[in-house]
């Protein structure tokens, strides 16, 4: 016997539910994990502010400097728990096949087991919180509800800017009578006793150990991502890591872009950027910066929404140069997680500004023999609403149409700047040959090359096999689908300098990009894609030599066949799942690098 009482609920005054299936959950959740508490989060200023209250109280949040910063907090993670950790990630799937080669899996009934076992009595002494939330806007018929159990107060506070959290979100949950469900604890955050574990076909979630971002806010990776991928493919839409952007010409048109690059790969500064000095008349807006749900509209456009509505981004290397957008989101109203302070408590990350740390991110005097003062994946989260780009569409309940798909990798070497896929089936294939270094956003070893396709590596929640077949599926839904394009920011000379400047000066490669689109830009064929033709690519108040040019904007045949090789190896380790039309399309590619070599 564990001398379990039924807790007190706080239901009452302003939250309370009809819905018996929300109920009959929250009520065998706290028989498992045997809250002292429940409360029912309703995402009230004053519910935050007291929790913000008991967690500077109990040591989980620090106040920063309230001149400089009001309204910000640190949060240091425990040092071991500070990145999604994907070798403890699994798919749960009654056929293991279902899950992929890409996913660890386990089955249902033994993922239940293990990770219930961990759930027993987990929050004792502990509040249990209950979160509803809405990914995407509220009134829209694309986005999809959730309801979060956690017993981290961090959680709840960054769930509430992420996300569209309380009141509004569980009367819809009352309405449509389904949501997601996600179990989260932070446990003992023991590495040993840490599992993060979908149950697609349950459109549930439960992740204990871990108190960290995509580990521990399920309404981003795990829902909006693993479980939304499995809805998306039954359904006939798409869950993609993908930021979304507006690009406003001067003649005052907008056009969008979704774009998925790996994690810390980009995303957050496209989505955010400010054009160069030479583009007066331009403008950039932020619709979303990490996760795009898109689908084909009655009108054969593919329309997109960001179902978040706040971004968890990554903090080292934002600065005035690079993204100033997102550094002036920060001052005020925002959460950082394992970034370094100043003497007088001012937030800092490497790349911020000349400002001297004075203690690193696990509260250590700074000392650069124990590394950067910031963890490299250090984080803020902030509500979209504080981004000067913010788009007012992101709230559009229908999403906006999509110009152009750009896939993209962190590549120092092989991947030109830019290539324009010559259709769909190739720009399926070539978002399904994209590898990348990774990255400190997941644990592991930094710098790898890996395939990451679609970016989607650490999130599909089904087979990869399965997946690209449903890419390639929308061949035959529309003839008004996007463009597809692949981009490279990231390469690198000889002494480790990147070739292209980057961050702003991306915006002169997006414009050819929406040009292609538009049946105007010069480009020359190769026998991977469509490559800008010499002067195609506005390099007007940039002081780059043509000769590094020449480099970013050709291929190397030779270099290109090995790569090749490694792409069919890859796609043949998915066997029977894999698409003919994908191996068929890897095979002209193949051909054309052939006759280039004869
Ligand atoms: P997640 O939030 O992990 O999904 O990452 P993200 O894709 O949003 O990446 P983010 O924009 O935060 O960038 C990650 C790192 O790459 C940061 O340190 C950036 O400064 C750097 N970076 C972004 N864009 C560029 C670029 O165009 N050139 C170079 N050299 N670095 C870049
Ligand atoms: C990523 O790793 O791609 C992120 C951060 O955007 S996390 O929320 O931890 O997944
Ligand atoms: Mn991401």
């Amino acid at each position: 016997m564990h001398g379990f009482t039924q807790p007190t609920f706080n239901i009452g005054s302003v939250m309370t539910t009809t819905n018996k299936l929300l109920l009959a959950w929250v009520d065998e959740v706290a028989r498992l994990t045997k809250p002292d508490r429940i409360h029912w989060c309703d995402g009230s200023d004053e519910e935050n502010a007291a929790l913000i209250e008991q967690m500077l109280e109990s040591g989980d949040l620090i106040k920063l400097n309230k001149d400089t910063h009001p309204n910000c907090f640190l949060h240091r993670s425990d040092p071991s728990d500070v990145a999604r950790t994907e070798h403890l990630t699994f798919v749960c799937t009654e056929n293991e096949a279902d899950a992929g080669p890409n996913n660890h899996w386990m089955s249902p009934a033994d993922g239940h087991a293990k990770v219930d076992a961990l759930f027993d009595g987990a929050m004792q002494g502990r509040t249990m919180y209950v979160i509803p939330y809405c990914m995407g806007p509220i009134d829209s018929p694309l986005a999809r509800c959730g309801v979060e159990i956690t017993d981290s107060p961090y959680v709840v506070v960054n769930m509430r800017l992420m996300t569209r959290m309380g009141q509004p979100a569980l009367a819809r949950i009352e309405r449509e009578g389904h949501f997601v469900k996600g179990l989260h604890s932070t446990g003992d955050l023991s590495p040993e006793r840490r599992m993060i574990t979908h149950f697609p076909e349950e459109l549930a979630i439960k992740s204990i150990g871990s108190g960290y971002g995509g580990n521990a806010l399920l309404g981003k990776k795990c829902h909006a991502l693993r479980i939304a991928s499995w809805q998306a493919r039954e359904e006939g839409w798409l869950a993609e890591h993908m930021l979304i952007v507006g690009i406003e010409n001067p003649q005052g048109e907008v056009h969008y872009i979704a774009a998925a690059f790996p994690s810390a790969c980009g995303k957050t500064n496209l989505a955010m950027l400010i054009p160069p000095e030479s583009h007066k008349g331009w403008k950039v807006w932020t619709v979303g910066d990490d996760i795009c749900w898109m689908r084909v509209g009655e009108d054969g456009r593919m329309w997109a929404i960001n179902p978040e509505a706040g971004f968890f981004g990554v903090a080292p290397g934002t600065g005035a140069k690079t993204n100033p957008n997102a550094l002036a989101m920060l001052d005020h109203d925002a959460i950082f997680t394992n970034v370094a302070v100043t003497d007088d408590m001012q937030p800092w990350w490497e790349g911020k500004d000349k400002q001297v740390p004075a203690f690193d991110w696990q509260g250590r005097p700074y000392d650069s023999k124990n590394g950067p003062a910031a963890h490299p994946n250090s984080r803020f989260t902030v509500s979209a609403k504080q981004c000067a780009s913010a788009s007012p569409e992101m709230d559009n309940p229908t999403g906006v149409p999509l110009s152009a798909i750009v896939f993209g990798g962190r590549r120092k070497e092989l991947a030109p700047l830019v290539m324009q896929a010559r259709d769909w089936n190739h720009g399926v294939l070539m978002g399904a040959s994209v590898a990348s270094e990774t990255t400190a956003a997941a644990t592991g070893a930094v710098g790898v090359v890996r395939r990451d396709p679609m970016a989607m590596k650490p999130f599909c929640g089904y087979n990869f096999g399965d997946y690209w077949a449903h890419w390639l599926s929308f061949a035959d839904r529309s003839d008004k689908l996007p463009q597809i394009f692949h981009v490279n920011w990231f390469r690198q000379d000889d002494d480790g300098k990147f070739l292209w400047p980057g961050f702003g000066d991306n915006l002169r490669v997006l414009r050819w990009v929406l040009d292609r689109c538009a049946g105007r830009g010069d480009a020359v064929e190769t026998p991977v894609g469509w490559l800008p033709a010499k002067g195609a690519l506005d390099t007007s108040g940039l002081n780059i030599d043509a000769s590094v040019m020449d480099e970013l904007l050709s291929i190397d045949p030779a270099a290109w066949r090995d790569e090749v090789t490694a792409v069919r190896e890859y796609l043949e380790s998915f066997g029977d799942r894999l698409p003919d039309d994908l191996l068929d399309e890897l095979q002209r590619v193949e051909k054309r690098l052939q006759s280039e070599a004869a």
